[in-house]
């Protein structure tokens, strides 16, 4: 998430999150009015105390300078961003996840050393100005069988009520905003998807 994605206080979100038991926080500052220089300097350090407050990973999507200013526990990159061997010698022994949305793309990624990948945009989603038309199930499905060990999340439009077929999928987590950070308390919600992925 990031501050533009929040109807509540971007800080409680996150702690009522880490408290309901996410299993890793991505700061996504994108978009208009999101936070820009020191002022996202604070906001990721205050994101990343509270992460470390729950022993959750903090991964920082894109600004990969701010990343390794404050000692992230790794950065998340699109197609369009730096390439993944320039990413990865700046992180040596951290987390590197990739978005990837072809059969090549998740090639080489995982050729490249990737941690985990993104998959999505599974649904339809309002998060993501130029995400791509929704993709259903399929890609997921052709890249578990082609990957039985890749750590892989979806991504884009998944809620509490269209998430098992993710897991059934092959997806071992699900990557999500609106669905956490436009509810009033997000507790319960992150409690249900924990319920269909530890099913
Ligand atoms: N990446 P929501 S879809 C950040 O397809 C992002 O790579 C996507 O937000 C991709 O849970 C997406 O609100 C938006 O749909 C996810």
């Amino acid at each position: 998430m990031g501050t533009q994605n929040c109807i509540e206080p971007p800080l409680q979100v996150l702690e009522q999150a880490l408290q309901a038991g996410i299993t890793m926080f991505q700061l996504r500052e994108k978009g208009e009015g999101a936070l820009t220089g020191k002022e996202l300097e604070m906001f990721a350090s205050e994101c990343q105390k509270l992460c470390k407050q729950y022993e959750v990973p903090f991964i920082v999507n894109d600004h990969i300078d701010l990343a390794l200013k404050i000692e992230a526990d790794g950065v998340h990159i699109g197609q369009d961003d730096m390439a993944l061997e320039k990413v990865r010698s700046k992180f040596k022994g951290k987390v590197i996840g990739v978005s990837v949305h072809t059969k090549e793309e998740l090639v080489q990624a995982v050729n490249q050393g990737a941690n985990y990948v993104g998959i999505g945009p599974i649904y339809e989603t309002k998060s993501k100005q130029d995400a791509k038309k929704p993709a259903g199930v399929a890609f997921l499905q052709q890249a578990r069988m082609l990957y039985p060990n890749l750590p892989i999340v979806a991504i884009g439009g998944i809620t509490v009520h269209n998430a098992q077929p993710l897991k059934k999928s092959g997806a071992d987590g699900v990557a999500i905003i609106s669905a956490i950070c436009q509810s009033e308390d997000c507790r319960p919600v992150v409690k249900s998807f924990q319920s269909i992925f530890e099913a």
